[in-house]
């Protein structure tokens, strides 16, 4: 692979630093993007210093103002441009996501997927901003809420989904009025920058101001800034719990607002009247798809006792046709992780499994040799544990299964379920009805998502996106998700010649 394929992206070396007639700048210090799918450079992008931050929050601030004067179906069709410009540019910048952060070339499509789908549904959105209308319990008075735009949107996103989730938060923002400024993972600049070029020239051919849609890049002090800026009053936040927790601490330090979107430690339960095909169709994909690098990814089953060796068994078996290679050859199930680092942190975590009492099933190793020179590629794990495991408590961002049995009926089933800090996805298989309904109802799930019959990943864009508990509470993408996007406003208007008061008060003068 190399950018020569990708040109139409724009992806130039000439490119990867100074303004690109977009608001982005670089001059500070050199990343290197090197692929983890065979350890080649694929570019070096020089990242935002403080001086460069402050002229693109400037920019930002001038765009705001003339993009939020501009009326919300005509922002709308600017992102229905962007959306058609995604569809175009589908697999070039499919591939890109593939190769820089190791993903399948399918996921990679998939993901560039999702960012048209949202463009779609923020264009559809951007005619149904709605607020309620209310009756005035004084006579002659109308009330009425309307919502407005907040101003700058900062973004923040992880190295695993380096376009779509930048999207579902650019795309909702924009309809809303509010002006983006976006800090990639410093893992996939050039993703990032394949998106801004992709927006910057919609907005040179309507003649906006490139301020609508900045980058900066850089590490976490970059986001602090962001974080710290009184100027941006909605910081979305996507990544680990830890990075969230320093985030959600900063921006309410100056009473800004925060969406955040962070680890999980998904389960499926998996019942004795599941359909066994489908569950391990669901767990395999959950729990290897994307290298179990998605805050979705199926970590825990929590299976009957009842069933729990022929489940095990059948894992085992379909886990031995996972083929593990370059992930733009579409034969291969699974790419690499996206760097040495996570690969030494899938290390640490088998150890610890061992040393907490686990029982590893299918032992992993780093992949040697032809095709995995770049040492980022490892083999799936499955390991019977207990939920109480420090380790099994935590989010390890690799492809690592972990068994736990239950016996007796689901409701001990839940309470493994829910016996961990984060929230964001959850399913059950089951074909019992009561089953079903008992998961999904208050004494349920408590995860911000809970499936019936499919797996913990591969949620859609229309459902707001998002967890509860250590998974930060925010909630992106569809339904009423744009809300967090604007701000409020009650509106009261008396079209009389009196002026009664509000609980019936009298005041005479
Ligand atoms: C993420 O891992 O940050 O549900 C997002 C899914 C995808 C999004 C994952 N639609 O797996």
């Amino acid at each position: 692979m190399n950018l020569k394929e990708l040109s139409s992206l724009k992806l130039s070396e000439s490119n990867l630093g100074s303004s690109t007639g977009s608001n982005w700048f670089g001059s500070g210090s050199k990343i290197d993007s090197y692929s983890p799918t065979d350890d080649k450079l694929i570019g070096s992008v020089l990242s935002t210093t403080r001086e460069e931050y402050e002229k693109v929050i400037q920019e930002a601030e001038r765009a705001k103002a003339i993009w939020r004067d501009i009326p919300a179906p005509k922002r709308g069709e600017i992102v229905r441009q962007l959306g058609n410009k995604l569809r175009a540019e589908k697999e070039t910048l499919g591939k890109l996501v593939s190769y820089e952060m190791g993903k399948s070339y399918q996921e990679g499509l998939g993901e560039v997927q999702e960012m048209i789908d949202i463009c779609d549904f923020a264009v559809g959105l951007s005619r149904q901003l709605y607020g309620l209308t209310m009756h005035s319990e004084r006579p002659g008075h109308r009330m009425y809420e309307q919502y407005h735009p907040l101003g700058i949107v900062g973004i923040i996103t992880a190295f695993n989904f380096p376009v779509a989730v930048w999207s579902w938060n650019a795309a909702l923002a924009l309809v809303c009025g509010d002006v983006i400024v976006w800090k990639p993972s410093e893992k996939t600049p050039l993703c990032a920058i394949a998106c801004q070029n992709i927006i910057a020239e919609i907005l040179k051919e309507n003649n906006l101001p490139e301020g609508i849609s900045s980058l900066v890049i850089g590490d976490a002090e970059v986001g602090k800034w962001i974080a710290e800026d009184e100027r941006i009053p909605l910081v979305s936040a996507t990544g680990s719990t830890r990075m969230g927790k320093q985030v959600a601490a900063t921006v309410a330090a100056r009473l800004g607002r925060s969406l955040l979107e962070l680890g999980g430690n998904n389960a499926i339960i998996v019942t004795p009247s599941a359909d066994l095909k489908m569950t391990v169709i669901g767990a395999v994909f959950g729990a290897v798809g994307t290298a179990g690098q998605r805050c979705t990814s199926t970590r825990r089953l929590i299976i009957h006792e009842s069933i729990y060796d022929k489940v095990k068994e059948s894992l085992v078996e379909a886990y031995k046709q996972i083929k593990i290679g370059d992930p733009l050859d579409s034969k291969n199930h699974m790419g690499p992780l996206i760097d040495k680092a996570a690969v030494q942190m899938y290390l640490d975590a088998l150890k610890k499994i061992k040393e907490q009492g686990g029982n590893i099933l299918l032992e992993g190793k780093v992949l040697e040799g032809e095709g995995y020179e770049s040492g980022c590629y490892v083999t799936p794990v499955i390991a019977e544990v207990e939920n109480h495991y420090d380790i099994v408590q935590q989010e390890t961002f690799a492809p690592i299964l972990y068994l736990i049995k239950y016996s007796g009926d689901v409701n001990n089933a839940i309470a493994l379920q829910n016996d961990v800090k984060q929230g964001l996805s959850s399913a059950i298989m089951t074909t019992n009805l009561r089953e079903a309904e008992l998961f999904l109802s208050h004494n349920g799930s408590d995860c911000g998502i809970a499936n019936v019959n499919i797996g913990t990943s591969g949620a859609e864009i229309g459902g707001a996106f998002g967890g509860e508990k250590e998974t930060g509470g925010g909630r992106e993408s569809g339904s009423d998700a744009w809300k967090v996007y604007m701000r409020r406003q009650t509106n009261t208007i008396n079209y009389t010649t009196n002026l009664p008061l509000a609980q019936g008060i009298q005041f005479n003068l």
